[in-house]
């Protein structure tokens, strides 16, 4: 039989509830629903990490981000965390003959430590199993706001070399800063992270000099980066292809394309939303077009869950109305509790599924392995540590998928959920965020929850089930084996 291709869209910091097919208000989403209704739409699939860098790193790795302490939100400039030598998705299935192509938000880091952004950037995701790539460095609120094409900064005038800087300073005195420069904002920030250089009116994290033939245009990112996908797909139709289509939206800042601003009345979060949306439509009309969507198993989610208020001042939570980014869940982005991890997930394959839901449990760190098994690829010598085989969860074959899983918080604050319970150690920290109204999911006490009568987590049952609390505590600390998060929970002590 003919391997079937692989795409993942990945979007950033979409939440359970921002899809009209998971229940949103005000957001209409009609081709994610479309391929929900023509595919399986997941009620408990889990990234791993409720942070960007975290996530991503488990999709490509299948190992879990608390076992590298480097797995942690990078900064622009941070080194790659992928190890040389370390297993990656892509390069199991090029390894299998697949053409391989990473197109949008990178932010696993570049380079070894000191980036050469006017020269060659080794490595690159090109280094790690990729053979196309075309990226954004980390996101769309940091600094250097230019696309790197393989190994190279796209369009770069050598006569305008970029230099980027992080630190707490502007090391550039020419160059003006949301804190410098106030008045020439396009868009207005919220806190002190995001008022460094200002590119294209926007303060964004970081300092930045030169490169000015290369900057990207924030309102024409999305076509960028759809066109791009696109053309991989059609470039590779005759062959197995796995195509990571890495999208910006919703990220801060969200600035949608002219013909999407004003799409919604839910301001521009809502407004991205709906052009993520089109985006998805766009890929797959276009593998109809080519033939080759029956055969392509595309896989729709997010790295993690949602936030409102992220760093500008663009009135998303103002304008959120009756609209709730998690749905039914505590928490969102950055946080220990459901919003934090769990994530519309929806997987498309005309010839190899039949349409329905599923509420089989899954994390995204499988995903490695059950591609692999669904390429009808013998990865010997893997050491699948935390991968496990949920091809056939994901084909809707199985309705269970695991046991039990590990999440984490910011800060690699561990989670573990067991059929339906959930136990969230105690972790030093503010129970919520103040600056963006989310709560963290820190406390003094142990919390466990009993998911299928309260997804919400209201009632904290700890003292009802001992037992419960001691065999989730004793087998969170079996998982860790030689790779211990660096934030240990007091549960943890040595
Ligand atoms: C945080 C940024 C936030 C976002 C996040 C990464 C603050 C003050 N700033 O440091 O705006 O960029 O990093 O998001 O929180 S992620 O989805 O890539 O993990
Ligand atoms: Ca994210």
């Amino acid at each position: 039989m003919k391997k079937p291709n692989f795409i993942i869209i990945y979007a950033d910091d979409l939440g359970f509830g921002d899809l009209s097919c998971y229940g949103a208000l005000g957001i209409p989403t009609p081709n994610l629903d479309s391929m929900a209704a023509e595919g399986i739409k997941f009620s408990q699939c889990y990234a791993t990490a409720a942070t960007c860098t975290p996530s991503r790193y488990s999709l490509l790795t299948g190992s879990y981000p608390w076992r590298n302490p480097r797995a942690q939100i990078l900064a622009g400039d941070a080194p790659m965390i992928i190890g040389e030598r370390e297993a990656t998705l892509p390069g199991l299935l090029k390894d299998a003959g697949y053409a391989t192509g990473v197109i949008g938000k990178w932010h696993i880091g570049l380079g070894d430590g000191d980036i050469d952004w006017n020269g060659q950037i080794n490595p690159s995701p090109l280094d790690v199993g990729f053979d196309e790539s075309f990226i954004m460095a980390a996101t769309n609120d940091r600094v250097p706001c230019v696309y790197v094409d393989g190994n190279q900064v796209a369009n770069l005038d050598p006569d305008d070399p970029i230099e980027v800087v992080y630190g707490k300073e502007n090391p550039f005195s020419d160059v003006p800063t949301g804190r410098s420069h106030p008045e020439r904002l396009t868009m207005k920030h919220s806190d002190e992270q995001h008022w460094d250089t200002i590119v294209n009116g926007v303060p964004r994290i970081g300092f930045c000099r030169g490169g000015g033939s290369a900057q990207w245009d924030d309102e024409t990112m999305a076509e960028e980066f759809l066109d791009r996908s696109k053309s991989f797909i059609s470039k590779h139709k005759e062959e197995p292809f796995f195509l990571y289509y890495a999208l910006h939206q919703p990220h801060v800042p969200r600035i949608p394309s002219l013909r999407f601003a004003g799409a919604t009345n839910r301001g521009p979060r809502g407004d991205v939303i709906v052009e993520l949306d089109w985006c998805v439509g766009q890929i797959l009309e276009h593998l109809k077009a080519e033939g080759i969507d029956e055969n392509t198993v595309v896989i729709f989610s997010s790295d993690n869950g949602p936030v409102l208020k992220d760093g500008y001042e663009d009135h998303c939570m103002e304008m959120c109305g009756c609209h709730k980014p998690t749905g039914p869940l505590r928490g969102g982005k950055y946080s220990m509790f459901e919003g934090g991890c769990r994530v519309p997930t929806i997987l498309h394959a005309p010839g190899m599924i039949s349409p329905g839901e599923s509420a089989a449990l899954i994390s995204h760190v499988d995903f490695i392995r059950s591609f692999a098994i669904m390429a009808g690829i013998e990865a010997l010598g893997m050491n699948w540590v935390d991968s496990q085989d949920m091809s056939q969860a994901l084909l809707g074959v199985d309705p269970v998928g695991r046991e039990f899983l590990i999440t984490e918080g910011i800060w690699s604050k561990t989670v573990i959920r067991y059929g339906k319970w959930v136990f969230i150690p105690p972790y030093d920290g503010p129970p919520v965020m103040r600056d963006k109204f989310i709560e963290t999911g820190n406390s003094t006490v142990s919390q466990l929850y009993d998911l299928e009568t309260d997804i919400g987590q209201r009632h904290n049952v700890c003292d009802h089930f001992p037992d419960v609390v001691k065999e989730l505590t004793a087998l969170l600390r079996s998982e860790y084996r030689d790779s211990p998060p660096p934030t240990l929970s007091k549960l943890f002590p040595d």
